[in-house]
């Protein structure tokens, strides 16, 4: 019997593969079939039935205790709010005496979040007032309230709208049925909704039966932002940027899910999930990270939005328009687990963005090749077919940096394995690529074939490194290799076993050139329910999957990332790329949208889905270019290179039954466009690794929406087809087929933008139409800004180390310009240790200086300044004095076109890494 199941599973997903017809809703559940989602939305606002108990108030250093008391049933929950340092907060509520331990989230934060002193500044009757810094919170009783006050101004309310609910654990109360002949024993009263609610206890979705051994257990609090207009953030979503009011849909769903040909414009749940949530208005900017793994569904109401804004609707209805609009809200509630919420009181996006950072890490510095142009495919069939790949490269005069080898390389699916026939002397592949400064990513699945001999699976039997099934045994799901096991990344051991797998000894044919895609890491489990591992199996400590679910991609990240780290012996940076994702994952790996189709509309959708990701602290986002199902025709394919060349992850991709599509397999002129496109990648590649240092010193995410650099600009609130790169860079990718021209909105009213093309200034502030033929990307710089550039075309990010650079000024209307250079080795964690050389410029008309920006840094380069551009310069200066110390006083040579005001400064032929000074006179 046992092995049958498995014939109609993969029948289905063959045909899955196949046809092309848009996401099976049915296989995903709406908030309706989730029980404790279901419970959760029945409940009506001010049903909160919580008191804090004041008078049990304890004051430790950096944080406040007190009871909180359900008065329905008298369980109690310990609350305890800390003083987080930036002058935020951290508030936690736990079962005060739980049946059974509730699962409290590891691995999200980089380390113990630091704290600061709290301090009690008022006790009254009703409410204890306590102050971090500038900042406070007021702990109202009856109703139990929390307002968090950034400065003078309320900027978060927690269970104002009376939402918060928390399940305790509790016995299942058996009741007998009565003998014959005997009277029915009485019902006890229900001491909450729990206890009438049919799938508390047990619940099946389809064919699965969610046996729930810990009965019900979710919590739900309500965050109100009284001043904020939107939200944003809460990945992942195929959706709009500005999170929709969900008043007449599902909530935005969080439960890391392979859903295959996903839709757009739905709160469907997609393959990562960040609970992290900024609202923001011109007032000031707030964040909420609700630290819960476990399965979570976030409605969001009021604010500016009108559509499913039922309140708001109503309230303009009656009393007209100018009616202040309802305040923001945004509800999470999560299966299990406890109530962790971190308040981020702003004000500033800036402030909220570096201040999540510092409790949840950045992204280190990406080795330079993984910001260069990754082609892949599934799959390149061999080591011929890799060979040709790379030579048309060469040919068409395209660089690349890295080739990547999806599940077909592997020996019948068997990760750290080659398929010897197709790929019999990977070492020598990989050697013959790092000739020409390329490198190979191969992918690396958590599933593991269960066969008996190969050694993955024998390791994981014989020492129990599999998840078990909710019976003890080793849980079996199926996935590309048939039956698979999962291993269980929860338990320090294995992480450290896989780790090990990564070693070039382990992995032969692998160099440290080598670098790794993990996939499929939601877990997909093709024959589980939602396509996903049973609720019910459990991992390492005893935990439900139900508890951690949401993190099995992390832990799976975390473990590669070592594997990578000790590979080297600690020496160079990894890259890696995930598909499920969790907060933190940021510290280990980038990502990408997944599954996306050749269409238009998923073309468009990439910005705001990376930027909603990017928001929530994982800058290294991607889309698959090209579209991974279907076949993009050739406007699509090259205007899909262009909107990719500035999106921080750049990789080409396509499903193994699509068309081949290499950059040069159209016609000439698109094979044209497509090079065009990669090299203006290239030459910014010094701007791009500068953006990248600055994220990991800073926090601040590198793609960002508009609003963020222009916080009190309404009108850009809702822009999502536009972003910028840094406080520099504006773009506005063509995503509309047959587009001649795009409406762009250049923010600032004082702020004037350059365009990258043709080096003049080309708006002030406002909406302007840009004509864009085929070749045209619009990209602007700001007036103010200098960005690093490198001119010369080469095959490799590698092979222009040496290479000289361009620094390209943009004037503001004040004349004056500032910007930055991070250099060092690209590739080993040395510039940790001062290999590093950090320069800041500085452009007041008179003269531009060379700083250093750091003088630990010493990083050693043959590399150069080849050439100054200057836009936007009033008239051309009579004489151009360079200064510094490896050259002396030297005139400079320059040419100057008077109609486009733009200065080119030729050959100023100091090194890169040396101060220096210029005088215009
Ligand atoms: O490994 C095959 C694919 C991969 O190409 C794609 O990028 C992943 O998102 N993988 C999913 C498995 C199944 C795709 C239908």
């Amino acid at each position: 019997m046992k092995s049958l199941w498995y014939i109609p599973v993969f029948v289905i997903s063959i045909a899955l593969f196949i046809e092309v017809g848009g996401v099976d809703r049915t296989n995903f559940k709406s908030c309706d079939q989730s029980s404790f989602c279901r419970r959760y939305r029945a409940m009506k606002k001010g049903e909160s039935p919580y008191q804090l108990l004041l008078n049990t108030v304890k004051e430790g250093e950096s944080d406040l205790q007190i009871s909180l008391m359900n008065i329905k049933n008298a369980i109690h929950f310990t609350l305890k709010l800390t003083a987080l340092e930036n002058h935020n907060f951290r508030l936690q509520i736990d079962e005060a005496q739980p049946i059974k331990e509730r699962y409290k989230v590891d691995f999200a934060l980089n380390g113990e979040p630091p704290t600061r002193k709290l301090e009690v500044t008022e006790r009254t009757a009703e409410s204890i007032t306590v102050a971090n810094g500038p900042n406070k919170a007021v702990l109202h009783a009856s109703p139990f309230k929390i307002d968090l006050y950034s400065g003078k101004r309320l900027a978060i309310s927690l269970n104002a709208q009376g939402l918060f609910k928390f399940e305790h654990y509790r016995q299942k109360t058996n009741i007998p049925a009565p003998a014959e002949g005997e009277e029915a024993v009485e019902a006890p009263q229900p001491v909450d909704d729990v206890e009438s609610d049919i799938g508390a206890w047990e619940e099946n979705f389809k064919s699965h039966h969610d046996q729930k051994p810990h009965g019900p257990s979710a919590v739900g609090m309500d965050f109100s932002f009284p001043n904020a207009d939107y939200a944003y953030g809460i990945p992942e979503h195929a959706d709009t940027l500005a999170l929709k009011n969900t008043g007449t849909t599902d909530p935005y769903r969080l439960y890391n899910l392979d859903v295959f040909e996903y839709e757009l414009n739905n709160p469907m749940a997609l393959y990562g999930s960040i609970p992290f949530l900024i609202a923001h208005g011109t007032e000031g900017t707030a964040g909420v990270l609700w630290l819960n793994a476990a399965e979570t569904w976030v409605d969001i109401e009021g604010g500016a939005h009108k559509e499913g804004n039922v309140v708001s609707s109503i309230v303009n209805f009656v009393s007209g328009s100018g009616t202040p609009q309802p305040p923001l809200e945004a509800r999470f509630v999560s299966e299990s687990g406890v109530v962790d919420a971190f308040l981020f009181l702003g004000p500033n996006p800036q402030d909220v963005s570096k201040h999540y950072a510092e409790i949840t890490g950045v992204t280190p510095l990406p080795p330079l090749f993984s910001l260069g142009y990754h082609q892949c495919r599934w799959n390149y069939n061999d080591e011929d077919d890799v060979k040709g790949v790379d030579a048309g490269f060469d040919t068409h005069d395209i660089p690349y940096d890295v080739i990547w080898l999806d599940i077909e390389y592997t020996e019948g699916k068997k990760y750290f394995t080659w398929d010897r026939i197709k790929f019999p002397h990977p070492g020598d592949m990989m050697k013959n690529l790092s000739l020409k400064g390329h490198h190979m990513v191969v992918i690396i699945d958590p599933h593991i074939k269960r066969e008996g001999g190969y050694f993955v699976h024998e390791d994981a039997t014989s020492n129990g490194y599999y998840v078990k099934n909710k019976d003890g045994n080793d849980y079996e799901g199926w996935c590309w290799p048939g039956s698979s096991g999962y291993l269980d990344f929860f338990n320090p051991v294995v992480r450290d076993y896989w780790a090990s797998k990564f070693s070039l000894d382990n992995f032969p044919g692998t160099t440290l050139d080598t670098h790794i895609w993990n996939d499929m890491n939601e877990p997909s489990v093709f024959n589980g329910p939602e396509i996903t591992m049973p609720k019910d199996c459990v991992h390492h400590g005893g935990w439900e999957h139900r508890d951690v679910h949401n993190l099995y991609g992390l832990t799976h990240v975390m473990s590669t990332y070592d594997g990578l780290l000790k590979r080297s012996q600690g020496k160079l940076r990894p890259f890696i790329l995930t598909r499920s994702f969790f907060v933190g994952s940021q510290r280990f790996a980038s990502v990408w949208t997944g599954d996306n189709m050749a269409e238009w509309d998923h073309l468009k959708a990439s910005i705001p889905m990376c930027l909603s990701i990017s928001l929530a602290g994982m800058p290294f986002c991607g889309a698959d270019i090209g579209g991974f199902f279907k076949n993009p025709d050739s406007e699509l394919f090259y205007r899909w290179y262009q909107a990719g060349a500035f999106l921080p992850f750049m990789r080409g991709h396509a499903h193994i039954d699509t068309k081949r599509r290499e950059p040069w397999v159209y016609d000439q002129e698109t094979t044209l466009l497509v090079r065009s496109a990669v090299r203006k990648r290239y030459e910014l590649l010094p701007y791009w690794y500068t953006l990248f240092r600055q994220h990991e010193t800073g926090g601040l995410p590198i793609m960002r929406p508009i609003w963020y650099n222009y916080p009190k600009e309404k009108a850009t609130f809702t822009i999502e087809d536009e972003f910028m790169l840094g406080n520099e860079l504006l773009i506005h990718p063509v995503t509309q087929s047959g587009a001649t021209d795009v409406s762009v909105y250049f923010p600032g009213e004082k702020d004037l933008w350059y365009d990258l093309d043709a080096l003049e200034l080309f708006s002030g502030h406002g909406t302007k139409t840009v004509q864009v033929p085929k070749e045209k990307i619009p990209v602007y710089q700001r007036g103010g800004t200098i960005i690093p550039k490198k001119m010369r075309v080469r095959r490799s990010s590698a092979l222009t180390k040496d290479d000289p650079y361009t620094l390209q000024v943009a004037l503001n209307a004040d004349g004056l310009a500032t910007g930055s250079l991070y250099i060092d080795d690209g590739e080993s964690f040395d510039y940790q240790n001062g290999q590093f050389t950090s320069l800041n410029y500085f452009y007041d008309g008179t003269t531009m200086v060379s700083k250093l920006g750091d003088k630990n840094g010493n990083f050693v380069t043959k590399s150069w300044l080849e050439r100054i551009i200057v836009m936007g310069i009033k008239k051309a200066p009579s004489r151009i004095v360079l200064k510094s110390p490896s050259l002396g006083e030297q005139e400079l040579e320059s040419t100057f076109s008077p109609n486009k005001h733009l200065l080119v400064i030729r050959k100023p032929a100091v090194p890169i890494t040396e101060e220096w000074k210029i005088f215009f006179h």
